[in-house]
């Protein structure tokens, strides 16, 4: 049973994703569902919508659209489900009859925010439906049964009984795995970066398996950035090829570097890549690191490529690879899940995946340090309690 919006609004929601498909599903919930859908729908059974069986599925007619002969369900006193064509105008036409006779029509995170007493349930239905891997999506499946819920009525509980330390420090556990919890519906970004010519577009292709990025013999091939999807152990990350960096006048180029500047400014990881047979290639690479004088994350690998050509030791604080024959690019996919994944929550574990419960976290530990412990349990309950 969907909740009412706390007022007599009747709503009509389409509950299958846009686009084309065999059935769209456009639901109807509110003191007058069954009234508005009556009103469009004709069964062949010649009955009118009250005098159906709850849960039982009436063929008939729609309103005045020719030919668009549908199913309809009447939930329950207050609930309708159309099952029509799934063609973007069929639905559109059902749609706009419903809003015609008196709907109000939400979207669907709104339909799914009032199916559910708790807002963090809501919050991780929702998210499940951005959620791109299995990994990321069994996270947000915990939430949904309540991971989160539990944890934070089990520090409001420690709250109320004056355990203040042990409710921070399991706070402070939550606000850890935030990181990981914004990057279960958006990508990690990872940036390769480097000199010209030193196989960072090579890379790139290797790690994701296809040729994403064009490679050539010359320094300054690639300009623009080339930017790919991938997945890694279940993790979804976006690859970033860029521009070599070095001084240069060639407008094109220096705007190439610019764009990975700036793309260097926001990235979660960095790949610093250096040509493993250049004999300073260390000293080049922290050079490189140094002089960008850029705020750069604090996450970053040091990758030094084209081993297969190289006959000097390499560093222990750097991973050779070789794109051309493979060697060490599964030792850098490792290294990779490891900076930005160093502990994958336990199953079952709570994990805050959105602003809002970071904010209202981070109200409520700010409250418990100033010893505002009201303050604390109201941030916390606000994370429970739908606002209206
Ligand atoms: N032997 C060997 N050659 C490589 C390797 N990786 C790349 N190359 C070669 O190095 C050259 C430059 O490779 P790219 O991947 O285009 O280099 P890049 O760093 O993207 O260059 P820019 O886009 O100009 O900055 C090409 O001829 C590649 O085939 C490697 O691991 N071993
Ligand atoms: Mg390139």
């Amino acid at each position: 049973m969907t909740r009412s919006n706390g007022d007599d609004q009747t709503s009509v929601c389409v509950l299958t994703p846009t686009g084309r498909g065999a059935v769209a599903v456009v639901a109807v919930a509110g003191r007058d569902a069954v009234k508005f859908v009556d009103g469009c729908f004709l069964a062949s059974n010649g009955r009118s919508l009250d005098r159906q069986p709850l849960s039982r599925i009436v063929y008939g007619h729609w309103g005045t659209v020719e030919g668009e002969d549908l199913v309809v369900c009447r939930r329950d006193e207050h609930e309708v489900e159309v099952h029509c064509h799934g063609g973007v105008q069929s639905v559109a036409a059902v749609v706009s009859q419903l809003v015609a006779a008196g709907c109000d029509e939400i979207p669907w995170q709104e339909w799914i925010s009032r199916q559910h007493e708790c807002p963090l349930e809501a919050e991780a239905r929702i998210a499940l439906a951005e959620a791109t891997t299995s990994r990321t999506a069994l996270i947000l499946l915990d939430q949904l049964q309540g991971a989160l819920r539990r944890e934070v009525e089990a520090i409001l509980a420690e709250i109320q009984s004056g355990e203040i330390a042990a409710a921070e420090a399991r706070v402070d556990c939550l606000l850890a795995n935030f990181s990981l919890g914004l990057h279960l519906t958006s990508p990690w970004q990872v940036v390769i970066a480097g000199r010209p010519n030193v196989g960072k577009s090579s890379l790139i292709n290797a790690l994701v398996g296809y040729q994403r990025a064009i490679v050539f013999d010359q320094p300054g091939t690639t300009r623009d950035v080339v930017t790919t999807h991938t997945v890694i152990d279940g993790w979804p990350i976006e690859l970033s090829d860029t521009a070599g960096l070095h001084a240069t006048t060639d407008s094109l180029e220096v705007a190439g570097i610019e764009l990975a500047h700036a793309q260097l400014a926001r990235a979660d990881l960095v790949l610093w890549v250096e040509d493993a047979t250049a004999s300073d290639s260390m000293e080049l690479l922290k050079q490189q690191a140094s002089d960008l004088g850029l705020e750069l994350p604090s996450r970053q690998v040091l990758v030094l490529n084209k081993i297969d050509l190289a006959d000097q030791p390499i560093p222990a604080n750097a991973i050779a690879t070789s794109a051309l024959t493979g060697q060490g690019i599964e030792h850098l996919l490792a290294a990779i899940v490891q900076q930005l994944v160093p502990d994958a929550p336990e199953p079952g574990s709570a994990v805050p995946f959105n602003m809002r419960q970071a904010s209202l976290l981070l109200a409520a530990k700010e409250a418990c340090e100033q010893g505002h412990q009201a303050n604390a349990s109201a941030a916390l309950d606000e994370l429970l309690v739908r606002g209206e």
